[in-house]
């Protein structure tokens, strides 16, 4: 394969895509890494995950859920490049139609063996940022993930909650209808990523495979968005360098594009 896989970027996105990824919740960017980078970024992200302490998520009597190196991009100069990288941030922000800024980025390992599905979800309730502010999260394959090494399922339409309605990680506590909505399940390539909203139910299969599963998520907020904890919620990211009620205007959280690139 060549580095003519790298096809889409945020010139060449369609309207018919950004359309879907507002209908959907979600979209599948095929290609958005080229091989050499593929293969630089899997090195590092090997390297990073062996050398680091992992965050593990166990489900009792299930097993293990994943591991991850929490803030890769503070860690190693080609994940903040992945973090930060123009192509994918580029896409964010079109679809997301705003500037945005990194909240945090986690380098995900679903184990080969002995694991278990990531549960059906949404990732808002975790996320301690203010009113309607888009957040969306970009996925990067860094191996190639079929549905049998525990690619992700999301619900269409499912990031539309009624307003007002409070948000809990099981969706299905307060919106019980949505188990009966269709499900779409994503294999990706290796340098694919998809993109989803916080608000959308999504899952991910268990790793039957004896490769690891091995993907950068990023998550990336409105610019303007504020300070918001809730201590209401049991899983809320931690924050530092910024008070309630104030913009994430730090070098923790940095505009996309601003440095890696020229502004959209
Ligand atoms: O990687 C997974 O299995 C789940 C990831 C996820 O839920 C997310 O990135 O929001």
């Amino acid at each position: 394969m060549t580095d003519l896989m790298n096809t889409t970027t945020p010139q060449t996105l369609s309207a018919e895509t950004i359309d879907r990824y507002r209908q959907q919740g979600f979209v599948h960017i095929p290609g958005v890494l080229s091989q050499n980078e593929i293969a630089e970024f899997l090195a590092d992200a090997q390297d990073q995950l062996h050398r680091h302490e992992k965050i593990s998520w166990d489900e009792e009597g299930n097993g293990n859920v994943m591991d991850w190196v929490a803030e890769p991009e503070a860690k190693s100069a080609a994940m903040r490049r992945l973090a930060l990288h123009p192509t994918i941030t580029g896409i964010a922000e079109k679809l997301a139609g705003r500037q945005l800024r990194l909240f945090k980025s986690e380098l995900l390992r679903k184990r080969s063996t002995g694991g278990t599905k990531t549960p059906l979800h949404i990732d808002a309730p975790a996320f301690p940022i203010g009113g309607d502010a888009v957040t969306l999260t970009a996925w990067v394959a860094l191996v190639d993930v079929p549905v049998e090494r525990g690619c992700m399922t999301f619900v269409p339409g499912s990031q539309d909650w009624p307003h007002g309605m409070e948000l809990s990680f099981d969706p299905f506590e307060s919106r019980p209808e949505l188990k009966w909505w269709p499900r779409v399940t994503v294999p990706l390539r290796a340098g694919d990523c998809t993109f989803h909203d916080a608000r959308l139910i999504h899952m991910a299969g268990a790793n039957e495979t004896d490769t690891a599963r091995i993907s950068l998520a990023t998550v990336y907020m409105d610019a303007a968005a504020t300070y918001h904890p809730d201590p209401s919620q049991p899983y809320q990211d931690e924050v530092s360098g910024v008070e309630p009620g104030r913009p994430f205007a730090t070098d923790r959280y940095p505009r996309v594009g601003e440095i890696t690139g020229p502004q959209r």
